[in-house]
């Protein structure tokens, strides 16, 4: 017998800028997500054209298949396929021809078995933008309403319990913004509202900051948490440390909780195992604990070490700006023995963690049996290959440095430096910036000492 979850509504949103899942990782999502005790999956990618750009149009049949795949393999796993629409760039709220279209594509999945349904006015301007809207409406809160009032009648002509969730223009803050406020006091109080807290990716999430949007709204919000989502200016993190700075009494103040995922099906995994253990136990949750159970199952037995290793060097997200922990211990333990221990013990240890570093890297490049999961990181794991080399380069120029060896020290520095440059020119984050401070202080201290870098003379 399990326990009964905290949150109730547990859920994933689909919800990111950038290429969609494919049918085959959505597949193989909904059974996942069920096996971790969720209960809610929202179809909501931003760049499928017919949610958002060309919402007017109907899907195309091939997709209409998939929908109908998704839709029945979600109800067997006892989810709740939420179909969302994204009307917002040309809607006009007024208009009676639009409201019809508006209908025409809910109906379509209506008859594919889809019962959940989501309207989603994310990303937009925050203001009417047709000449017939604003003679009609004194706002845009006051359209958004009113089309999302008479959609919610014509589902309760389909349903006798008809479900309906919004996500308003305004979707982060504290929910006592005018905007926000009507909406709340004038849409029934059936329809749950989207919050992504008070920022747009918020550190923290409070159980107060949750209960004064309530008492603002006339309802419990429901989150959307925007972890681990890793798009637009966030592309080049990886998203797989686990969830941070939710209040463990969050659930007493909100409807739900669903989380905005990473376009790396495979990888999203890690971390949305955290947030099941977060969401069905949050006051028992322990991150690491739970982050550790994550990489292990997703992983499998024989890579879990090698990739704790890795993954320990990007875990730095808005949720945590400890980057690199292991590796900042490290080298602050080096600068400590150098000053005040064995020079030539010290950086023997140094070079011995960088080799480490290196053949880990090697290793996980090399191959692992999660396939998907090394297509999805490898260039993360090129640029961790490349500061290990670059971690071995500067130890390397070190050690010359204390045996006095001037011309060896001076190939090195100009051998750090084209290293340092080519490594910098990977995008991809990975030991945030760690090494780069360390790479600094080195370079500085060679420089300070009058290495120049030419060419090797002894
Ligand atoms: F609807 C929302 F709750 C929401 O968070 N919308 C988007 C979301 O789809 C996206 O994945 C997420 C993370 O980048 O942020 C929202 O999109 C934004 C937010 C911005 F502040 C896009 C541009 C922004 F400037």
């Amino acid at each position: 017998m399990s326990i009964t979850a905290c949150f109730s509504l547990r859920g994933v949103i689909e919800g990111f800028y950038g290429k969609p899942w494919s049918q085959q990782e959505r597949l193989g999502m909904i059974p996942f997500l069920a096996a971790h005790r969720y209960n809610a999956y929202f179809y909501s990618p931003k760049d499928d054209p017919y949610l958002r750009e060309h919402w007017q149009e109907p899907h195309p049949p091939t997709q209409l298949d998939h929908f109908r795949e998704l839709i029945a393999l979600a109800r067997e796993n006892g989810l709740m396929f939420f179909f969302c629409l994204s009307p917002g760039l040309q809607l006009e709220y007024g208009s009676e021809a639009h409201f019809a279209r508006l209908v025409e594509k809910y109906r379509q999945l209506f008859e594919l078995g889809c019962r959940h349904f989501a309207l989603l006015f994310d990303d937009i301007p925050m203001a009417l933008m047709h000449p017939d809207d604003r003679r009609r409406f004194a706002h845009l809160a006051e359209a958004q309403v009113d089309i999302t009032r008479r959609l919610w009648q014509v589902l309760g002509e389909w349903m006798e319990e008809p479900s309906l969730v919004i996500c308003p223009t305004q979707y982060h803050g504290l929910g006592n913004e005018p905007y926000i406020v009507y909406l709340g006091q004038h849409l029934p109080k059936e329809i749950p509202i989207f919050w992504t807290g008070r920022f747009v990716c918020s550190p923290y999430l409070t159980e107060g900051d949750a209960q004064f949007f309530a008492r603002q709204t006339g309802r419990r919000p429901l989150i959307w948490d925007n972890y681990p989502v890793n798009d637009l200016g966030m592309a080049d993190e990886l998203h797989i440390g686990p969830l941070l700075n939710r209040d463990p009494g969050l659930y007493r103040h909100v409807s739900g909780f669903v989380s905005n995922v990473m376009e790396l099906a495979e990888s999203s995994k890690i971390p949305l195992i955290t947030v099941a253990e977060y969401l069905v136990a949050p006051e028992q949750y322990d991150s690491e604990a739970a982050w550790r159970r994550a990489i292990g199952e997703v992983i499998g037995e024989e890579d879990t070490a090698s990739f704790l290793m890795f993954a320990d060097n990007v875990r730095g997200s808005f949720l945590n700006d400890r980057e690199a922990p292991r590796l900042m211990e490290t080298l602050l333990q080096f600068r400590y023995s150098f000053l005040y221990g064995d020079r030539t013990e010290a950086v023997r240890g140094l070079q011995h963690f960088f080799r480490e570093m290196e053949q880990n890297a090697s290793r996980l490049l090399a191959g692992m049996r999660n396939q998907r999961l090394a297509r999805e990181v490898r260039r993360w794991l090129v640029k961790y290959w490349h500061w290990a080399k670059v971690g071995l380069s500067a130890t390397a120029l070190i050690e010359e440095g204390i045996k006095g060896r001037t011309a060896r020290a001076a190939f090195h520095l100009l051998g750090l430096k084209r290293l340092l440059k080519k490594t910098e020119r990977i995008p991809a984050k990975v030991c945030g910036n760690v090494m780069k401070l360390f790479v600094g202080s080195v370079l500085q201290e060679a420089t300070r000492r009058g290495y120049t870098a030419r060419k090797q003379e002894d």
